[in-house]
């Protein structure tokens, strides 16, 4: 049985975005109707798909607002277009608003409609922090049909920081391995970023946000430098960029360090890299680590959220203490360093994500959650 599916997400940059958008366009790819209800189109959509429709979250600026009310508009989309195309269930991408908004627009259609709502951190590891906020995180979840969290870490916080009694499904983070894969000729691309036959190149992908502690990567690089040749990739743009371009000058590694901005084809781009860093103080998975290791970049991130779930520390890459640079140069310049066991873990990463990431197999449990949702209807 196929079903029709509305999905809401922050449809900017961000692994949740990409998440709720890739699952949308795999679901609609095994026959699902699916209606993507946001404030615009989703970056990773790109192109036509005959059974995906996009629903766009419109806000007037009335002036006796003196905020537009977004969140309504959101409730009223919801609710519009879950009874004109008479959806079976929303599946909502955060507590908030998105949670919020759908138990509202639930409530406008006289309950005759499910909600799942899947968390991705911020939600919780930031906001459920603010007080003015985490009494809605809560209702959002309490009233959602099934909630499901990136990671086991994620649930076991949202459970303790919420103080609430609601049954949460872990469900990874997962790749499509028709886009992330190793390409083999790459002489071309390192040339373009005038990397040299035998240098190393370590790569940080993210949204610059100060979570992502840039500051750690850069110091870990400029201690691997001075034992490798090697070049730093720094993909990604916001708000640490120009605090991250002083300490590259500061550090006088400005040759070695690449800032090469948001990029869109990074599965050509993780295929010149040997090595990953994430080296963050939050992250509630890390979906970045499996973009890197299913093209056969190990990986070495800090000991905190998700990660460990995604790292097989010794086999796939590398878990240190938050804050560690020394620590994570050690390890890499070991690892760099030794091209045998470098292959084996490229390898090793590889085979981890094919056992245990794919898309086939996460999106079939997405399917499983929303069929036993329906069974008693
Ligand atoms: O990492 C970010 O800053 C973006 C954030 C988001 O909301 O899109 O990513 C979160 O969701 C991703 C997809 O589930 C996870 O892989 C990231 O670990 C998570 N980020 C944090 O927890 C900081």
């Amino acid at each position: 049985m196929t079903l029709k599916i509305g999905i809401t997400c922050y449809p900017t940059v961000g692994g949740s975005g990409v998440v709720a958008t890739e699952l949308g366009k795999l679901l609609a790819e095994k026959g699902h109707e699916i209606h993507f209800i946001t404030s615009s189109v989703p970056f990773r959509l790109g192109k036509f798909y005959p059974n995906i429709f996009f629903h766009e979250v419109e806000v007037n600026h009335y002036s006796v607002f003196k905020y537009p009310p977004y969140d309504l508009a959101l409730a009223s989309k919801m609710a519009e277009v879950a009874k004109r195309e008479k959806l079976d269930l929303l599946h909502v991408h955060y507590a908030v608003p998105h949670a919020v908004c759908a138990v509202l627009a639930k409530q406008m259609l006289n309950d005759e409609m499910k909600i799942v709502t899947t968390l991705h951190g911020t939600d919780i590891t930031v906001l459920g922090y603010d007080p003015s906020l985490s009494e809605m995180i809560k209702f959002g979840i309490e009233k959602s049909d099934v909630v499901t969290s990136v990671s086991h870490q994620l649930k076991a916080d949202t459970l303790e920081l919420l103080n609430i009694d609601k049954e949460i499904i872990p469900v990874h983070n997962f790749v499509d391995e028709r886009v992330y894969y190793r390409r083999s000729n790459n002489a071309e691309l390192r040339e373009t970023y005038g990397i040299d036959e035998n240098e190393k190149v370590i790569v940080h992908i993210s949204n610059f946000r100060k979570v992502k502690r840039l500051e750690d990567v850069i110091k870990s690089f400029a201690l691997i430098r001075k034992e490798l040749t090697s070049k730093l990739l720094l993909i990604g743009n916001g708000p640490e960029l120009t605090t991250a371009c002083e300490l590259v000058r500061e550090l006088d590694i400005e040759d070695d360090v690449l800032f090469l901005g948001k990029q869109e084809n990074v599965g050509e781009l993780f295929s010149i890299c040997d090595l990953k860093l994430l080296l963050s103080e939050k992250e509630s998975f890390g979906l970045v680590l499996l973009e890197a290791m299913a093209c056969g970049v190990p990986v070495i991130g800090t000991k905190i959220g998700g990660i460990p779930e995604v790292i097989v520390d010794g086999e796939t890459g590398f878990m240190v203490e938050l804050g560690r640079p020394e620590s994570v140069a050690e390890k890499a310049i070991a690892l760099l360093k030794d091209e045998e066991k470098l292959m084996t873990f490229r390898e090793n990463s590889v085979r981890h994500v094919k056992e245990n990431f794919l898309s086939d197999k996460i999106v079939s449990i997405y399917e499983d959650i929303y069929y036993s949702l329906l069974e008693d209807r």
